[in-house]
Parts: C-alpha cells; structure tokens; sequence
C-alpha cells in the first residue's frame, strides 16, 4: 500500500494514498499520537484500522448502498503537492473526484481536498466543493483513534453540560462532567463548539476544530474488541476515538458550486 513518509524537524508521519489516511505522527519529543493496530491488514479496498480514517461522505451507516463511514477511506487519492514550508513545517495535499464506481454508490460530482500541515502541531483541512449541477449532503468526521497508555487513564474534558445520543440505547442523555471509560462508549454529542481536552496520565492532547459541531467519543470495550475486524481482544485498552464530525442533524448541505471545510488540529502538553 503506497504512502507517504514526512520528516521535518519537529515532527514525522505516514500518510497512505488510500483514504488520504494518516497512520502515524510523532512530535519530536512526544510520543505518537495515533494508535496503530497491529492487526490492520493494510489490504488495498479495505480501511486501515487505526490513525484517521476519513468518513466522507457519510458518517455512520444510514444510506442502504454506501458503506458504513462512506467510500472516501477505500478509494485511492491523488497525491497533489508536497511543500516544504520551513524546517519545522511540510505540508501535503491529496485529492479525490467522482469516479464511475463512486457515482454507482453516490451519484454526485465532487472534488474532496485533504490538507495536512505537520509539525508540532498537526492540522487537516477537509474540503468538500461540490461540482454538480444540483444540491448535495453530506456528513463526515476525521475518525480519529489516539493511542492512550490504558483505558483506565483517561478521561476527556470539555462536554460536560452538552447533550449526546447514546448509540448503544438510542436514548439523549446530558453529559456530567468529564467522560471517563469503564464500559463500551458510542456518544455523539451535538452543539460542539469548544476545544476538548483528552488527559492522559501526564499528557494533554488538545483538540481543536472548525466546521463541525458534532463529536463522536467511541471505545469498542472488550466485546466488541474481540469480534470486529483488524482488532484484537486488547485493543480496547490502547485507544480512544474522539471524532470531529459533521454527523446526524450537524449535516451540510452544498448547491452547486459550493464548498465547505472541516478542519481539526492537534497539539500536544506534557
Ligand atoms: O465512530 C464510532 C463508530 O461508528 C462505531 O459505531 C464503530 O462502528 C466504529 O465507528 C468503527 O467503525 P468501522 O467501520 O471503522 O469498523
């Protein structure tokens, strides 16, 4: 599986054309931010499991002939430029149009833009114009699976008060406090417009976005760890999702000609 390798003095990272996926970061001095599974099969047609999946352009399972999460993370991008900003920046742009298998499965014309700024800060710009000559929808999130020093470490910060629906009862519930996780999480918390703080023993991960107002928090817990695909019975301690999204109700709707961006970034405190 073809992909890219940056290494600039503050920071390196592995993007595959597949999916425009990033599978690795690392700071210079921090530990990698993305967990990785050691089961991913990094089979062409089939996501790597781990780093940030893009789902796009669909979060989530809701239209009967697209895949779970949308076509974005299976197809191959092109890989448009690499530019090496200063010492401690590079950044790099992939892009992806219709094909004739995507408008079997969503029959728009499209450009998707990935941007990737790396340094020691990692930013990804995701933007959506739409080509055709009438109105798309779509919903989409930068599916993202930290790496954590064990489940029981964490906790993430900065929802307390917001409402989420619980995917796991269908019921909406109100968020108390910080989310720590000793059972399967499936949350979308909706009206999201704050930073949020994942902790972890003596790491801060800050996560900042722009463009969305949803935010998936999903930890598959033992069960499902052990029965879905690229993951092992373990896997559940190493990571967390926490997810910028457009997802549900958080929709966007483009008209001809029309753009959107969804952007995210990520830095790290000791
Ligand atoms: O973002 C949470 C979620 O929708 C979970 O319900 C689970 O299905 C997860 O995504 C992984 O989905 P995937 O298609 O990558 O196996």
């Amino acid at each position: 599986m073809e992909y890219v390798e940056i290494k600039n003095s503050s920071a390196s990272a592995k993007i595959a054309l597949q999916g425009a996926h990033i599978f690795e970061f690392k700071t210079r001095d921090k530990d990698e931010l993305l967990w990785l599974s050691g089961e991913s099969d990094f089979l062409l047609g089939k996501a790597i499991r781990g780093g940030i999946p893009l789902c796009w352009p669909r979060f989530g399972n809701l239209d009967k002939n697209m895949p779970q999460h949308g076509f974005a993370r299976e197809a191959i991008f092109e890989l448009v430029d690499i530019k090496e900003l200063n010492e401690n920046l590079t950044e790099v742009l992939f892009k992806l149009k219709e094909s004739k298998e995507s408008r079997k499965i969503w029959d728009y014309k499209f450009e998707l833009e990935v941007k990737f700024s790396i340094s020691d800060i990692l930013e990804i710009e995701l933007k959506t114009r739409n080509c055709d000559s009438k109105e798309f929808m779509i919903t989409q999130a930068f599916h993202t699976y930290f790496k954590i020093s064990n489940i029981s470490n964490i906790s993430i910060n900065n929802l307390d008060k917001k409402y989420y629906l619980d995917t796991l009862d269908d019921k909406v519930k109100v968020q108390n406090r910080e989310i720590t996780i000793e059972q399967e999480v499936d949350r979308v918390y909706q009206g999201v417009e704050n930073d949020i703080v994942l902790k972890d023993l003596d790491r801060t991960i800050n996560i900042k976005s722009s463009g969305s107002k949803s935010v998936i928090v999903w930890n598959p817990w033992i069960e499902k760890s052990a029965s879905m695909s690229g993951m092992s019975s373990e896997a559940y301690k190493e990571f967390v999702c926490i997810e910028s999204a457009n997802a549900f109700e958080d929709f966007v709707t483009l008209l001809p000609g029309e753009s959107t961006e969804l952007k995210v970034s990520y830095s790290q405190e000791d």
